[in-house]
This record gives structure tokens, C-alpha cells and sequence, in this order.
């Protein structure tokens, strides 16, 4: 492949300035270095008042020879996948360049024997093992549109995802391994699937060996990829060919299915990884995400693989069974580049040094975050401590919509400045609005927009192209609008500064408060809820529930209990509301709409400075709130 990466401040300033210029022969001249069945015709076109974008017309590909087979000429027997299991006892597993080919031709010859075809839906609901890996790519082999529902979700959040994209298959595993918990994955798809009647069949890994009850459409993956032969000519797709679908909260209750395409995701994310993390041949990379979210897609499978490095899949949690195990597994597997999310630096924080300091992390060169702004605290823990000030931080914004990493330093060689994001990558242009839809020059603070298009923007919304444009392309027209807010420095540097609606980062999660309020308005006693983030220490934010309830409750401790467990079901225990408060009422403005401003501010305790309140209905209601707080 041909060699993608800026090695000085001087390449990353000359790249800036030639995609201002001329953004279709930059992004032209980097999709040449890529495995092409037929180049394309025509680089960029794109209106974003229709919405439309489409990169490099006519040419066709598949992704999966760009991950695998061009490397089997080049280097066969190097490892692509280290596997390090939830339990340190079991032996972690390296599988080369050539097995994992092997490996994922024959899922591929599986998942036909199956019936799947090219532009068919497979939903993937499996833990942290290669065979999630193998069945990404095994979609991509035959143009089967992959849909990964992270393995934390319930039943009906998976039911859910599964009807609206119409999958047809279902891959899961009996279960999965989580620290010290199992997830009988089995089990609660079993539950999905009484209300998704376009699967046909599931195709189920032994991953626990846990007891799992067994229907008609059941079938064991270790039966069926013995039956399926390891030659599996790719299925040669169109750029614009859907890659996959993936589900994100929006501030409506139904999450959205941001679909991503073969050609500009495949650019993007090799260009992305290569550029950011500095990757370097021999190198071990470690991407603690998983799979079931975007930085997964992009930064454990695709992006390294078509690289050609070796990326690492860890099952575990950074809990167990010590809050030393990421260290240990660094150490263990001689980690070059790390790359994690700021909640998980919190709360390691919070433990002795010691379970850091006594490991060996001298292999350590580069060190990511990503998910959520990272606080001063957690960047110079990271930067001390991991890092021992002799490593790179790249704080890397973006978005499950934008399939890549948009703003971030390039590790070692542009300058990193705690809290900020920093620079635009090359062919990124990124803007500040003002609340009217202006640019703003210079040091600012304005809501983040992006003015161009770039090859891995998510290109529609599943079956609701209406929404994509209303959510993406309709507040400020002419611009792409991610929904955060930034502030920029006098040398260009941004600083993510959260949200601007109603979606809260917990953990790194996006979670819309939308799904959250439905779900808790389903309980008997609830008439009314708004839910809202609030700062949280090691979260970086948690969620806080206002409920209004019909009648004297009984036993608040019990329906609080309740109400918990009630959003676990619906939606996972991710989005559990740390706290819940019972209200007579919710501020609202003359025209009914929730005023959430003034309940973050509460739910913050700043209760001092509630901003412009003059539309506010019933103050009463804000003074019960502040009394009982
Ligand atoms: C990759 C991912 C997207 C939202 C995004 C932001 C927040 C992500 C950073 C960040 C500050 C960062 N995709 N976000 N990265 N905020 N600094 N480096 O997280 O779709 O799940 O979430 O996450 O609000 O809009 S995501």
C-alpha cells in the first residue's frame, strides 16, 4: 500500500492547504493507494441541501481485500488479530494475516449457505471474540450489510434494531464473558426474536458453553463453518454500496441507523488510522472500545487492517480482575499505541498508582482518547502516569456519523494541547457558527459545523432520509451540524465543549434522554419524566430523571428500583439514571416544551445562575426543585 502517512508538521500544513484547493485531486491521489476492481469515474459529488453525497462514482472494490488478501502477498504470517480473553488464565491467540483470511472466507461461505446475499441485512449481537471480527468482515465479503448491536443492549433495543433494518440473519453467541459477569446473549435474543419475524435463522458461536434453549431457526456456528469451504471470492461492490449500518441515540425515542459506504469508509478510516496513531511496521495497536460502537468499526477492524497492522481485541473489562489489567495486557503484548476512552482513565484514576507503575509499559509510544472531552485531571493522570510524559495524547472528536476521526492531534507530530482536540485532519474543514448560522473568525466559541463533505460521512439514515436531513443538514443550511458546541484558540486549536442537544455522553456512550423518558413513562405511576445529564466524576456525565407520578406513591424506594430496572430492559443499564426525583411539575415555556436548560442547570446544583428564564411558565416549579435537591 502506498505510504499515506504526514511525517512532519510541514507535511500535515501542506496537505491542509492542497485539499482547500483542490479537495477532489487530495482525496483523489489517497484512494489510489487502495486495491480498486475498477476506479472510479467521477471523485466527489454532493449537494448538502438535498442531502446527497456520493465519493469516487464508479469505482468498484470490496473492503475485505484491502483488509486481507492484499496483505497475503506481503505478509501472510503476520499477526492481524491478537485475541487477549476476559480471563487472564486463558491463553490469548494470535491469528495471522493468512488464518484470519481463511477464517473469515469460510463465515462468508457460511453465511451464504445461509441464504445471505449481497445487499441483505445480518444482524451481528456478539461479545469481544475473533469471531465478531470474522463475521464483520465475512458480511463485507459477500456485500451483506452488517448491523452490530453492541452486546450490552437488551432485548428489545436489539428487536428493535432488527426491524427496522429487516435483518435477515442473526449472529450471536450462547454468551458472553465480562469481568466477573456472563451476558447469556443467547437468551436475550431468544427474547428479541419473538418480535422479528424477517430472521430466518441464528447462527449461534459457543463462546461460555452456558445451558441455551434451542428453536427450529437455531444453528451452531462451529457445525455450520465446518461445512463451508475457505475459498470465498469477494463480492466486488460499488463505492456507494451500503458497508453497514450502525445505530446511534438521537433526541427523537427511535435510534438511528447511520448507513456507511464501502469506498469513502475504507478511504477514510485507513488514512485516519495511519495518520493519527503514526503506525509503524512490527507495531501492536490497542483500541479498548468495542465493536458494537463506531470507534470499534473503525479503529479495531477496518482502519488497522488495511494498514496491516497487528490491532488487539480485548474481551474484558479494565476492572478485572484488578483495576491494573489494561497495564498488564499492555505489558503483556508489548502495546504500542493505546487508545481509550476518558471514563475509563477516571475511574482507573481513583486507584493506587501502584497497579499502573508496576507494570512494564516502556513499549508504550502513542496514547488516545476518545468518546467524550477529556478533563485536565485525566490528561495529565494518562500523560504521567501511562504515558510517562514521553507519549503523544491524541484526543480524537468525531462521531458515529462521521465514520472517522475529524479533529485530533497526529501523534508526535503536531502539538497536543490538554482538553483540545487541537487541529482538523488534512481535507477536514471545519467551522464556528454563531446561533444565527455565521462563521466566526478567529478565537471563538460557536457551535461546530463542517463546510465540505469527506469520504467517510454516514450517507443516509436507514429508511428515514427525511430525518438525516432534518437532524444534519437543517439548522445551518450548507453545513454539516454534528451537534456539539467548541471554542477555538487564536492558533486554531478546538476544544469540544459538549453537546447542544439533547443526547448525553455517559461513559463515552451516546445516550439519547428521548429513549430514556419513554421508557420510564411506561411505568404505571409516571405521567411525565425529562431526563438530563449532569457532571459525574468519573462518567463524565450521569443522567438524572425528573418524574412526575399520577397518584401518593406508596413506596418511593421501590418504584425508584423499578424505574431503573425498567430502562435496563428497554434499553440497556447503561442508560440507568444515577439519580430520580419525584416533581409536581417540569419548568416549561408557554408553548409546552420542556425546559431542559434550566434542569441541567439544577441537576448540576447551579442553582444560582438559571440564565434567561423569562419564558419560564411556572417558577414555582423550579423553587420546589431547588428545595428538594
Ligand atoms: C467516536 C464516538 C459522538 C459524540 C460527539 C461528541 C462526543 C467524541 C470526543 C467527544 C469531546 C472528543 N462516536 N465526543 N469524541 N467530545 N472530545 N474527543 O464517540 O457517535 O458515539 O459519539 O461523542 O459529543 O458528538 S459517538
Amino acid at each position: 500500500m502506498k505510504d499515506l502517512t504526514y511525517r512532519s508538521i510541514e507535511d500535515h500544513s501542506n496537505a491542509v492547504k492542497q485539499a482547500l484547493e483542490n479537495p477532489e485531486s487530495f482525496w483523489s491521489k489517497i484512494a489510489e493507494g487502495f486495491h480498486w476492481h475498477k476506479k472510479w469515474d467521477t471523485t466527489l459529488e454532493y449537494d448538502f441541501n438535498q442531502p446527497s453525497v456520493k465519493w469516487f462514482l464508479g469505482g468498484q472494490l470490496n473492503i475485505t481485500e484491502n483488509c486481507l488478501d492484499r496483505h497475503l502477498t506481503t505478509h501472510p504470517d503476520k499477526t492481524s488479530l491478537i485475541f487477549e480473553p476476559n480471563d487472564p488464565s486463558e491463553a490469548a491467540q494470535h491469528i495471522s494475516y493468512r488464518t484470519l483470511h481463511q477464517r473469515v472466507c469460510r463465515a462468508a461461505n457460511m453465511l451464504k449457505a445461509n441464504g445471505a446475499k449481497k445487499g441483505d441485512r445480518i444482524c451481528i449481537y456478539m461479545p469481544m471474540v475473533p469471531e465478531l471480527t470474522i463475521a464483520v468482515l465475512a458480511c463485507a465479503r459477500i456485500g451483506a450489510i452488517h448491523s452490530v448491536v453492541f452486546a450490552g443492549f437488551s432485548a428489545s433495543a436489539l428487536a428493535a434494531r432488527i426491524n427496522d433494518a429487516h435483518c435477515s440473519l442473526l449472529l450471536t453467541a450462547d454468551g458472553g464473558f465480562r469481568g466477573s459477569k456472563v451476558t447469556p446473549l443467547k437468551e436475550i435474543a431468544d427474547d428479541a426474536l419473538l418480535n422479528c419475524p424477517s430472521i430466518n435463522n441464528t447462527i449461534v458461536l459457543k463462546r461460555t458453553g452456558q445451558h441455551v434453549s434451542w428453536n427450529k431457526k437455531d444453528l451452531w456456528w462451529h457445525e455450520e463453518v465446518e461445512k463451508a469451504s475457505d475459498v470465498c471470492p469477494a463480492e466486488v461492490m460499488d463505492s456507494e454500496d451500503p458497508l453497514f449500518i450502525l445505530y446511534t441515540s438521537g433526541s427523537t425515542g427511535k435510534p438511528k441507523g447511520m448507513v456507511h459506504t464501502c469506498g469513502g469508509y475504507m478511504v477514510y478510516t485507513a488514512y485516519s488510522f495511519q495518520n493519527v496513531f503514526q503506525y509503524q511496521k512490527g507495531d501492536v495497536y490497542w483500541c479498548t472500545a468495542d465493536i458494537g460502537w463506531i470507534t470499534g468499526h473503525s479503529y479495531i477492524v477496518y482502519g488497522p487492517l488495511i494498514v496491516g497492522a497487528t490491532t488487539l481485541m480485548f474481551e474484558g473489562v479494565p476492572s478485572y480482575p484488578d483495576y491494573g489489567r489494561f497495564w498488564e495486557v499492555c505489558a503483556k503484548h508489548k502495546v504500542n499505541q493505546f487508545y481509550t476512552a476518558p471514563t475509563a482513565i477516571r475511574a482507573l484514576q481513583k486507584h493506587p498508582t501502584e497497579l499502573v507503575t508496576k507494570h512494564d509499559l516502556s513499549s508504550l509510544r502513542v496514547l488516545g482518547s476518545v468518546g467524550e472531552p477529556i478533563n485536565e485531571e485525566a490528561w495529565h493522570w494518562y500523560d504521567k502516569y501511562v504515558g510517562k510524559h514521553e507519549c503523544p495524547i491524541v484526543d480524537t472528536w468525531w462521531q458515529t456519523e462521521t465514520g472517522g476521526i475529524l479533529i485530533t492531534s497526529l501523534a508526535g507530530i503536531t502539538p497536543q494541547k490538554p482538553t483540545y482536540a487541537t487541529l482538523p485532519m488534512p481535507g477536514i474543514q471545519v467551522v464556528l457558527l454563531d446561533a444565527e448560522g455565521n462563521e466566526l473568525a478567529g478565537e471563538a466559541e460557536g457551535i461546530l459545523a463542517i463546510s465540505h463533505p469527506w469520504p467517510s460521512i454516514a450517507r443516509t439514515i436507514w429508511g428515514d432520509h427525511k430525518r438525516y436531513k432534518n437532524v444534519y443538514f437543517s439548522a445551518y443550511p450548507g453545513y454539516y451540524f454534528p451537534g456539539d458546541g467548541a471554542l477555538r484558540d487564536a492558533k486554531g486549536n478546538y476544544r469540544i465543549t459538549g453537546r447542544v442537544d439533547d443526547v448525553v455522553i455517559v461513559s463515552g456512550h451516546n445516550l439519547g434522554t428521548a429513549p430514556i423518558e419513554n421508557a420510564l413513562n411506561e411505568h404505571e405511576l409516571v405521567v411525565e419524566s425529562a431526563v438530563v445529564g449532569f457532571p459525574h466524576d468519573v462518567k463524565g456525565n450521569a443522567l438524572h430523571a425528573y418524574v412526575i407520578v399520577n397518584s401518593k406513591i406508596i413506596d418511593e424506594t421501590k418504584m425508584t428500583d423499578e424505574l431503573r430496572s425498567l430502562v435496563a430492559q428497554t434499553i440497556g443499564p447503561i442508560a440507568k439514571p444515577d439519580r430520580i426525583q419525584v416533581v409536581s411539575g417540569l419548568p416549561k415555556t408557554r408553548s409546552g416544551k420542556i425546559m431542559r436548560r434550566i434542569l441541567r442547570k439544577l441537576a448540576a446544583g447551579e442553582h444560582g445562575s438559571l440564565g434567561d428564564v423569562s419564558t419560564l411558565l411556572n417558577p414555582e416549579v423550579v423553587e420546589e426543585i431547588k428545595k428538594n435537591s
